[in-house]
């Protein structure tokens, strides 16, 4: 296909938007299917491409068997979900986003199955069972709405501070950057200098640039403005590690479902 044309060549990292969740890796207690994940891997390897593992815990995607398992079971099951998921990709991977999303606008933690089985211990629970199973690969939270300096990427920053205080082998943060057309947070260099400067990679991990249909010319310009300051404020970070398009292509979007228009 032309998205794979263009794939093959203009690419040298790639994020399985689907294949590694929960709900596919795991569809039944202890039952495991890394078919479609191995088929993005096999891509990779075949173009010297990067993995960025993505996900091992998150709140959506998640099989009903896990949410409405009882409270005692959860950290077992998500410690064995992880270690399972991250030893059949032990070397292929370049870094996982160990957890998902685990932060609230207000910058609370979500109220999740894992949150309320154990606290807000999950998440260096999870960074460390990852880092027993794939020791090199580079393990991250990853979120939305942190791009810029507010209440949700302080609580992340704080959160983050505290890994690293305690030990726990956190390696990354993942700016997902679902822009709206010409609303790129000013704060974003600052930002991810932030978290460089505690000795974490930084990486835009799922770049898009909604516009309201029908576009002009003048929201398409704004359009590459906005995605020109985003890989510039990479650039400006040395441990921004890298710039990911969510899809290679508008035809395979997310958006239009998620966002009539
Ligand atoms: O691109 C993914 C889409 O195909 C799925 O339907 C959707 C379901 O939640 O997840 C999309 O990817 C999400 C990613 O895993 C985490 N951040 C938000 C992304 C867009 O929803």
């Amino acid at each position: 296909s032309g998205e794979m044309a263009i794939a093959n060549v203009q690419f040298d990292m790639v994020t399985p938007g689907n294949e590694m969740k929960w709900d596919t890796t795991e569809p039944s207690n202890g039952s495991y299917n890394f078919g479609p994940g191995d088929q993005i891997v096999n891509w990779a390897q075949a173009h010297n491409a990067r993995v960025r593992g993505h996900n091992l815990v998150w709140h959506s995607q998640l099989p009903n068997w896990v949410s409405s398992l009882p409270t005692n079971q959860v950290q077992g099951v998500m410690e064995s979900h992880i270690t399972t998921e991250a030893t059949h990709y032990k070397g292929k991977v370049y870094a996982w986003d160990v957890i998902n999303e685990p932060f609230n606008e207000d910058g609370s933690l979500r109220q999740d199955v894992f949150y309320k089985a154990m606290g807000s211990g999950y998440l260096a629970d999870a960074i460390r069972t990852a880092h027993n199973a794939d020791p090199n690969a580079k393990l991250y939270i990853n979120d939305y709405n942190i791009e810029g300096e507010n209440a949700k990427s302080n609580a992340l920053y704080t959160l983050a501070q505290q890994m690293l205080s305690q030990g726990v082998p956190l390696g990354g943060i993942g700016l997902e950057s679902h822009f709206i057309d010409g609303q790129v947070p000013s704060s974003m260099l600052a930002n991810m200098q932030r978290f460089a400067n505690l000795g974490l990679d930084v990486a835009v991990t799922e770049l898009d640039d909604r516009i309201q249909l029908p576009a002009s010319s003048s929201s398409l310009q704004q359009q590459a403005n906005d995605y020109t300051t985003v890989v510039n404020d990479c650039l400006a970070v040395s441990r921004c590690v890298g710039v990911s398009q969510w899809g290679v292509d508008d035809g395979h979007s997310w958006i239009p479902g998620t966002f009539p228009g």
